[in-house]
C-alpha cells in the first residue's frame, strides 16, 4: 500500500518536472507548448498558452489567421457596459483579429476597478488570459457629463453574473501608457476599436500626435448624425441630439476627429437598425455551445425586459462586427464637427462644411450581423 503511494508520488513529481522542462526543449525545436502548469494560491492548474504564431502554419494547415499571425492587430477601448462585453467576446473569438490590449475608459459606464477586472475575466473566458488590461482617467478631458449612477452600479457588478477569475493582474500602467506602447511597438499599423467615450484615445493622441502614423483606422461607436440622440431618454438634460459616448466627453471626440487618423464612425444612424430581438435571444438559447455564447445568453436574460420593449441594441457588437466585415454596414463620407459647448446641443455630431472627413455608417445589415455574431460566439469561425 505504502509502496503504491510512493510510486504514485514519484510519477507525479516526474510528470511535473517533465512538463516544466519541456518548454525550453520544445522551444529549441521551434515548437511552443499549448499548456503549462501554473501554481496559484497553493493550487496547481493546467493553463492554455498562446501559440508561437510563426510555428503554426507549418504545423497545422488551414489554421485561422489569428493564430497564423496574419490577423489584424486591434486595441479595444471600452467602457465595459453589457454590450461591450459581447463585443469583446466577439472580437476575441474572431480569427481575423488579434486583440493586443484592452483599455478601459473611466469616463463611461463602468468604474475603473470593476471594469478592469471584468475585462480580464472576459479575456480568461475566451482563452486569452494574457491580454494586457489597463484603465484611464475617470473625468472627461473637459466638462462634467457622467453616465447615470444606476447604470454604472449595474455594469460594475456584472449584472449579478459571474465569470471565471483571471489570475493575471492588470497592466502595470495607465490605459494611455498601454495604448501608446502597443501602437508604437506594433510592426503593423493598429486598428483602434472604441466602444465608449474617447477620453483615453484623445489623451494618448494629444500627448503624441505622431501615434496616428501607426494607426490603421479608428472605428468608433458614437454619435447621432441624422437621427435623434439617446441622452435625453436617460437624463434630464433636454438634449435630444447627442449620443451618450460623445456626450460624455465631447472635447475628446473633437480631438480624435481632428487627429488625421482614418476614422469610421458607427453612430445611432446605423445601430438603430440592430435592436436585440426576442427572436435572436431564442436562437441563442437553443444554440449556445461555448462559454462565450453561454455568457452572452445570460447577459441577455438579465436584459430581457429591455429586449422585449425594443429599447436594447447591439450598439457595440455591431461595431465590432463591422471591424471584421465592413459589408455589414452602408457608409457615407461626411465632414463632421462636434458641439463642445454646454447646453441642449452639447455632444451633437453634425455634418458641416468645416468638419473633418469621416466615413459614417448610415445603414446596417441586421440579419447578416446576427448570423455572423451567433456563429462567431459559437466558435464556428468564418
Ligand atoms: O450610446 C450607446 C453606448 C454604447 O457604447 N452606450 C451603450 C453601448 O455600450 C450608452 C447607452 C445608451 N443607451 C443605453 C446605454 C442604455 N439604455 N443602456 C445602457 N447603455
Ligand atoms: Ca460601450
Amino acid at each position: 500500500m505504502k509502496r503504491a503511494l510512493l510510486i504514485t508520488v514519484v510519477c507525479v513529481v516526474v510528470l511535473v518536472i517533465l512538463v516544466a522542462i519541456s518548454g525550453p526543449l520544445l522551444a529549441r525545436l521551434g515548437v511552443q507548448r499549448l499548456f503549462y502548469i501554473e501554481s496559484s494560491s497553493g493550487h496547481l492548474r493546467l493553463v492554455r498558452t498562446t501559440v508561437d504564431p510563426a510555428s503554426l502554419p507549418a504545423l497545422v494547415p488551414g489554421i485561422s489567421p489569428a493564430l497564423a499571425g496574419d490577423a489584424k492587430p486591434v486595441i479595444i477601448d471600452t467602457d465595459m457596459a453589457a454590450d461591450d462585453w459581447m463585443a469583446i467576446l466577439y472580437l476575441l473569438q474572431q480569427s481575423g483579429v488579434d486583440v493586443k490590449a484592452i483599455t478601459v475608459v473611466g469616463t463611461g459606464e463602468a468604474h475603473c476597478v470593476p471594469g478592469v477586472q471584468n475585462a480580464l475575466d472576459l479575456a480568461a473566458l475566451a482563452g486569452r488570459p494574457e491580454i494586457p488590461v489597463a484603465c484611464g482617467r475617470e473625468t472627461p478631458l473637459s466638462g462634467h457629463h457622467a453616465f447615470p449612477t444606476t447604470w454604472r452600479q449595474r455594469v460594475d457588478s456584472l449584472l449579478g453574473l459571474s465569470l471565471p477569475r483571471n489570475p493575471n493582474a492588470p497592466y502595470d500602467g495607465s490605459a494611455v501608457e498601454l495604448l501608446t506602447r502597443v501602437v508604437e511597438q506594433s510592426p503593423q499599423a493598429v486598428h483602434l476599436v472604441t466602444l465608449g467615450p474617447l477620453t483615453n484615445v484623445a489623451q494618448a493622441i494629444e500627448a503624441r500626435p505622431e501615434l496616428v502614423d501607426n494607426v490603421e483606422r479608428i472605428t468608433i461607436m458614437g454619435g447621432a448624425v441624422n437621427v435623434p440622440g439617446n441622452v435625453r431618454a436617460s437624463s434630464n438634460t433636454g438634449n435630444d441630439l447627442a449620443e451618450w459616448n460623445v456626450y460624455a466627453d465631447p472635447h475628446a471626440t473633437a480631438i480624435v476627429f481632428g487627429s488625421g487618423a482614418p476614422i469610421t464612425l458607427v453612430p445611432l444612424d446605423a445601430t438603430q437598425h440592430v435592436p436585440v430581438t426576442m427572436d435572436f435571444y431564442k436562437q441563442l438559447k437553443h444554440n449556445r455551445g461555448t462559454p462565450a455564447a453561454e455568457f452572452v445568453y445570460r447577459v441577455l436574460t438579465q436584459k430581457e425586459s429591455d429586449v422585449r420593449s425594443g429599447s436594447y441594441f447591439f450598439w457595440d457588437p455591431f461595431v465590432a462586427a463591422v471591424v471584421t466585415d465592413d459589408k455589414l454596414a452602408a457608409f457615407e463620407e461626411m465632414a463632421l464637427t462636434v458641439n463642445e459647448d454646454e447646453g441642449p446641443q452639447s455632444g451633437r455630431t453634425l455634418a458641416s462644411g468645416t468638419g473633418h472627413p469621416v466615413r459614417v455608417a448610415t445603414g446596417a445589415d441586421a440579419a447578416g450581423f446576427e448570423g455572423l455574431f451567433l456563429d462567431t460566439l459559437n466558435g464556428r469561425l468564418p
